[in-house]
């Protein structure tokens, strides 16, 4: 199995960004706490040198010890960081006021492009800052397409569709943004990543999988799954895809429990360099 994706639309949202970037003041780039190194897009981090927060959504999703040692590793390297749950507002008004230090020096109202992968909160950053509803929202990678001003006391925004990197060179990177659900599940093998995410799983949250899904033997894990839900074919055999398909919606809706797929900086040696690429 492997994951590509980075479809014509990104090509020119990158360009859209690059052109936007020019009238900012800053950027704030969103980043999922479940991929927190993953999600981090290095062709952002290379487009500009205007200040930058980073905005880490889904803590809720999340391992809160992992995003609790991102933070701190962040700011250690001299980063603005800030933990939301978007669905909550959490750590909404911190960021308001995060915004506001960085950016009291800017005599007019700051302008800021949300940046970030795709399905990662963007627009629901948008409408938190805002209290609106002006951005739309949903559950798949590729909602947001054309750009648009709003206005988020305090400050301007401006939101931007979603954006990978043309080749993963790490494809446990694509497999750990596909699980969260930042690429197309038109593009990806569901029974493939299902199983790799379930063997993820046995081995670093075993707990959680026998939670929901009762002790698990040897075998096949996704077929084991779909058996014991019901997800058969005609003929009593197990329904792969239909298995798949409801492992992957478990984990992206916290069913499986808080879990971050990414290892925390502790954990991994040398994460001050991007492993994106
Ligand atoms: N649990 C949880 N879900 C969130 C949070 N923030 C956003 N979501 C959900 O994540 C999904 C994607 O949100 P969007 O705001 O559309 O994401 P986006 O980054 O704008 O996505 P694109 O426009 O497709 O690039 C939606 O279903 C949101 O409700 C959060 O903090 N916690
Ligand atoms: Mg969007």
């Amino acid at each position: 199995m492997t994951i590509q994706w980075y479809p014509g639309h990104m090509t020119k949202a990158k360009r859209m960004i690059e052109e936007a970037l020019k009238l900012v003041d800053g950027v704030l780039e969103v980043v999922d706490a479940r991929v927190p190194q993953s999600s981090r897009n290095p062709n952002l981090q290379d487009l500009t040198a205007k200040p930058r927060l980073i905005v880490l959504s889904k803590v809720d999703l999340a391992d809160p010890a992992k995003t609790e040692e991102w933070l701190g590793y962040w700011r250690s390297q001299g980063e603005k960081a800030v933990g939301v749950n978007l669905l909550q507002g959490q750590g909404v008004s911190r960021l308001r006021s995060l915004v506001a230090r960085t950016f009291a020096g800017t005599k007019r109202l700051p302008r800021l492009m949300v940046v970030g992968i795709p399905n990662v909160g963007k627009s629901a950053l948008i409408n938190a800052l805002t209290r609106r509803r002006a951005a739309q929202v949903g559950a798949r990678p590729g909602i947001t397409r054309g750009k648009q001003w709003l206005s988020g006391e305090g400050m301007l925004l401006l939101d931007s569709p979603g954006i990978l990197w043309p080749k993963f060179e790490d494809q446990e990177v694509a497999k750990r943004l596909a699980a969260v659900g930042s690429i197309r599940d038109e593009v990806l093998d569901q029974t493939g990543l299902a199983s790799w995410l379930l063997e993820w799983l046995s081995e670093y949250y075993p707990q959680r999988l026998s939670e929901r899904y009762g002790r698990l033997g040897l075998g096949n894990a996704l077929e084991e799954i779909g058996r014991r839900r019901g997800c058969l074919l005609s003929g009593g055999k197990v329904d792969l895809n239909q298995a798949a398909a409801l492992v992957l919606k478990d984990f992206r809706t916290g069913k499986l429990g808080a879990v971050t797929l990414d290892l925390s900086p502790s954990e991994v040696q040398g994460c001050s360099e991007s492993k994106n690429t």
